[in-house]
């Protein structure tokens, strides 16, 4: 039978499950990634699980997110991870040696291989033709340990690419356009994969960024073929023995998609369903206003796209940048591991080169990695760079996490980077556009939102960027792990702020809640556990659990975390209301973790999206869904609610009723669990599964 690649590299990897859409499967991991503001924690819940050493094929931690070291945490985090990664048998990318993403993308990704790595956009590497998955912490150290990665089996998004970029026309740009079709919402379990003869005119890291970006869509990850461009940058990379030719067959049938869609919210994105979608299906508008949409995948025409931007506050809020024309800027930032690869700096070099930066901009650039710098350090495109006026930042993720370059108050700051939540950059109010490098650097130039096919008519011609024939291969700055006689002499170094995370609990029965907040839609993990200046506090779960839905807190009324600890200090759970899509955005398990630490013990929302599902569950957290959507406008913060048998209901039910007892009604939620789900809540949790021997 026939095959998409997606289920050519699942099936070959599939080690329990049936393989139908929507069922969960138990995948072996050939690799993992952890990044130190996720991986302290899975190195953490790694030795607590005992494992004497790593079991995959390879493991690598890097150091790329906290750089910035303000007091010792960071640094403390740094030799912690250098210690314990190398002991472990993982090899250790340290700091200075770039973002995970694009060191792996470089040194690490194998066609037809599975990686799952402690962030959200570990499906970078799916430009490399390998699953790639984003997953919590908590998940990525069981497959450390040798044990599978759990996800349902998905559905295939077929992505067809026909005809060519034009000049100033990027990758970025397919990937904001497909964000502005199928939105962030509606596409948990879900695998994208491309195809067409469009794919052949894309080198590897222009497939890479568009995967990247794919984490924004909601899908488990993204996937593109490999094949002789593939070939050529492995062999460019010195590793030409890892490549192998891997495409679905000619014949290969992708899903029929179904998804719910607002009609008056997702009108766009529907009006671009109908240009963009094959057979695409409307149904009927229920009373809430939503349809359904089916559709058989997607066609891009390249060759017809136009540079675009996504502003404030999602990614999927895309616009030409034609209609945005004329808005001044006042700040560029080229970097993230979605644009910070050689031929994205390259490019901006050229355009910048003999110019002086805008008088009216501040451009920030953050390289990809130490490879990337290095190279252009050595072919002068650094010095262009530097003699335009571009302040050049650490090959870290610095500003795309809020962590330094904030924007001024009320300014528009163009950046090549994936996420641009309200606040993410560290300024409140914050305007924010998504866009490629090509946008970001002829906003840079001209002082205003510019289409770059513009330059022309400033003689700046399209600088055509070769792929260099071989890359800087320098691996000096990853060290490999210890031998196994070696290791029991690496003494694990562990300051103050490395603090033991705490374990999850039995949800009791009955679950005697209060709603503690009420959020709407689309709240992101960076709205639950926000990064920036807390981020330092990644080890130490008491002191970050401070910080928990921060942005909602109000300088005249307890934070939400002292308002939780009093709730368990009553010995009742506390409980989180939201709206859709709860949880979009990170991996970061820290907003399950830190909420369980503060005694939440449910969370009741419209929809959760994939990763934070998992990780719910991982802490002991009960994931609900309102059966009836309508029931969240009946409850208020404050409320008590009060659910009677959960023990037998997480054992086996698929919907619990609710009862508010401050309100006087009872509603029901869906509890949608894997088996195996069922187990590890039942046991308090996924450490306490895997202690008494689950897998
Ligand atoms: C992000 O882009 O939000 C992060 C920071 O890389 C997160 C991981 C984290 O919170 O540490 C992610 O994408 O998973
Ligand atoms: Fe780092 Fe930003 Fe990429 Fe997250 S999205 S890994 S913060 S560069």
């Amino acid at each position: 039978m026939s095959k998409t690649l997606v289920e050519k590299i699942l099936g070959s990897h599939l080690v329990s499950g049936e393989p139908k859409a929507g069922h969960e499967v138990g995948l072996r991991i050939d690799q993992t990634l952890t990044q130190d503001a996720t991986g302290t924690t899975a190195f953490l819940l790694l030795e607590a699980m005992d494992v004497p050493r790593v079991r995959t094929e390879i493991s690598v931690s890097y150091v790329d997110h906290n750089l910035s070291q303000f007091g010792p945490e960071n640094h403390n985090d740094h030799l912690y991870l250098q210690s314990i990664a190398t002991k472990l048998g993982a090899y250790h990318s340290r700091p200075g040696n770039g973002i995970c993403h694009q060191v792996h993308l470089e040194r690490f990704a194998r066609p037809g291989k599975t990686l799952i790595g402690s962030d959200s956009h570990t499906p970078t590497a799916g430009g490399m033709g390998m699953i790639a998955i984003g997953a919590g912490g908590l998940d990525v150290a069981v497959a450390m340990g040798g044990g599978p990665f759990y996800t349902a089996w998905p559905k295939v998004i077929g992505v067809e690419l026909t005809g060519q970029l034009r000049h100033w026309v990027a990758p970025k740009d397919i990937i904001l356009r497909l964000l502005s079709i199928l939105t962030t919402r509606g596409n948990v379990a879900c695998m994208v994969e491309y195809y067409g003869e469009g794919v052949a005119t894309l080198p590897v890291p222009a497939r890479a960024t568009v995967t990247n970006m794919g984490a924004e869509l909601g899908v488990t990850t993204s996937v593109f073929p490999a094949d002789q461009t593939t070939r050529e940058f492995l062999a460019a990379q010195g590793r030409a023995d890892h490549y192998m030719p891997l495409q679905a067959d000619d014949d290969a049938r992708y899903d029929r998609i179904y998804k719910k869609m607002h009609v008056e919210k997702d009108a766009a994105a529907i009006a671009n369903l109908r240009t963009h979608g094959k057979n695409v299906f409307v149904g009927p508008t229920d009373d809430e206003g939503r349809c359904e949409v089916a559709f058989d995948g997607i066609t891009i025409d390249l060759s017809e796209l136009e540079p675009l931007a996504a502003g404030t506050p999602s990614p999927d809020n895309v616009r030409a940048v034609a209609d945005l024309a004329g808005t001044k800027v006042s700040q560029v930032a080229i970097g993230s591991c979605t644009n910070s690869s050689y031929q994205d700096l390259m490019l901006a070099a050229h355009v910048l080169k003999g110019r002086t930066v805008h008088p009216n901009v501040e451009l920030g650039i953050a390289p990809g990695s130490r490879q990337v710098m290095s190279m252009i350090a050595a072919n002068g495109a650094l010095a262009d760079l530097v003699a335009a006026g571009a302040r050049i930042l650490e090959s870290g993720c610095g500003p795309c996490i809020g962590l330094g370059f904030s924007p001024a108050e009320g300014t528009v700051s163009l950046r090549t980077f994936n996420r641009n939540f309200a606040g993410r950059s560290g300024t409140k109010g914050d305007m924010v556009y998504l866009v490629s490098v090509e946008t970001a650097v002829a906003g840079a130039v001209t002082g205003e939102i510019t289409d770059p096919r513009r330059l022309e008519k400033l003689d700046i011609r399209y600088p055509l960027i070769q792929p260099p024939e071989q890359f800087v291969q320098d691996d000096g700055m990853i060290q490999p792990p210890a031998k196994k006689a070696d290791a029991g002499k690496i003494k694990v170094v562990r300051g103050s702020t490395i603090v033991k995370p705490p374990s999850g609990q039995v949800t009791p029965d009955p679950l005697d809640g209060v709603v503690l907040i009420k959020v709407g839609d689309k709240i992101t993990t960076d709205h639950i556990m926000p990064a920036g200046s807390a981020l330092k506090h990644r080890s130490n779960v008491p002191a970050y659990a401070q910080y928990v839905f921060d942005c909602f807190n109000e300088a005249d009324r307890p934070t939400f975390a002292q308002r939780a600890l009093e709730v368990k200090a009553r010995g009742r759970c506390g409980v989180i209301v939201a709206g859709d899509s709860y949880g979009q955005g990170s991996s970061r398990e820290h907003a399950a973790l830190c909420p369980m630490y503060l005694g939440v013990g449910a969370v009741i929302a419209k929809a959760i999206e994939r990763i934070h599902q998992a990780n719910l569950v991982n802490f002991a957290i009960l994931p609900l869904t309102f059966a009836d959507g309508r029931d969240y406008t009946r409850i208020d913060p404050g409320d008590e609610l009060v659910i009677q048998g959960v023990t037998a209901a997480i054992l086996s039910a698929d919907s619990v009723t609710v009862r508010n007892r401050t309100q006087g009604f009872d509603f029901e939620c869906d509890l949608s669990l894997a088996p195996r789900q069922r187990k590890i809540l039942a046991t308090g949790g996924l450490l306490a599964y895997t202690r008494v021997g689950g897998q």
